[in-house]
């Protein structure tokens, strides 16, 4: 495949977990990317609230995702990892497993959980641990009971496979979803000591090729 296809250009940032998910679907299915590393200024040629990626993604976040095989520009990692499904996985190794109405939906309720609650409730936590200007401790603990609430889901789910993918059939596209916000429990002041589960699914991932690749990838070029 990679020979036939340009490097699509993924847009991330050094640290947050969002674009992580997309570059490691792309290296999971050997598609070609380069990555631009922007901060969270509004500069206009470095900030994701500057003029130059506002024109990318006028919500101003990180992933975008350009395609110059296609023309087509992603934004929201959700819609940049079903594009990449769609165009790039024509064998199926990162989607649902089997093909009934089950399957689809079991997929989908489990990328819509982390896009829509296990994600926003860590970086709420995230938020008011490290950024929030002033001290908010009933926020907080709300988002870090939030928090916990979601990785007890996580955990009763993983005892289908004994803690190797979320899906229980294999690892997914879904698990690239969970990866990089679960990989930060630390710097969000979390534990994973009650989830024994967890952890061990999140040593497991740490291990896997595509993954490493991912993080190599958007470490190296963090440091140019
Ligand atoms: N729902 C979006 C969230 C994207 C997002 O919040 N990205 C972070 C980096 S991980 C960002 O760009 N933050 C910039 C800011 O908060 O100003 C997605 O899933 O792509």
């Amino acid at each position: 495949m990679e020979a036939h296809i340009k490097p699509l250009l993924l847009h991330a940032h050094a640290t947050g977990p969002n674009p992580v998910k997309i570059a490691i679907a792309l290296e999971a299915l050997h598609v070609p990317f380069s990555v631009k590393l922007w901060d969270m200024s509004d500069e206009p040629d470095k900030g994701v609230k500057g003029t130059t990626f506002l024109k990318i993604n006028e919500n101003g976040r990180v992933p975008a995702l350009e395609d110059p095989n296609t023309g087509v520009v992603a934004w929201e990692s959700g819609a940049c990892m079903n594009y990449i499904r769609r165009v790039y996985d024509l064998g199926n190794q990162i989607g649902p497993s089997g093909g009934s109405a089950q399957d689809l939906v079991d997929f989908e309720k489990w990328e819509y959980f982390l896009l829509s609650t296990l994600g926003p409730m860590t970086g709420q936590v995230n938020w008011f641990r490290h950024y929030h200007s002033q001290k908010n401790d009933d926020a907080l603990q709300r988002y870090v009971a939030q928090t916990y609430r979601c990785y007890d889901v996580v955990e009763e789910q993983l005892k289908k496979s004994s803690g190797t993918s979320i899906l229980p059939s294999r690892v997914s596209a879904v698990d690239y979803h969970f990866e990089p916000w679960v990989r930060q429990h630390k710097f969000a002041g979390l534990s994973l000591d009650k989830y024994p589960l967890i952890t061990k699914w999140l040593g497991l991932m740490g291990c896997r090729e595509e993954v490493q690749e991912a993080y190599c990838k958007i470490q190296h070029d963090a440091k140019k």
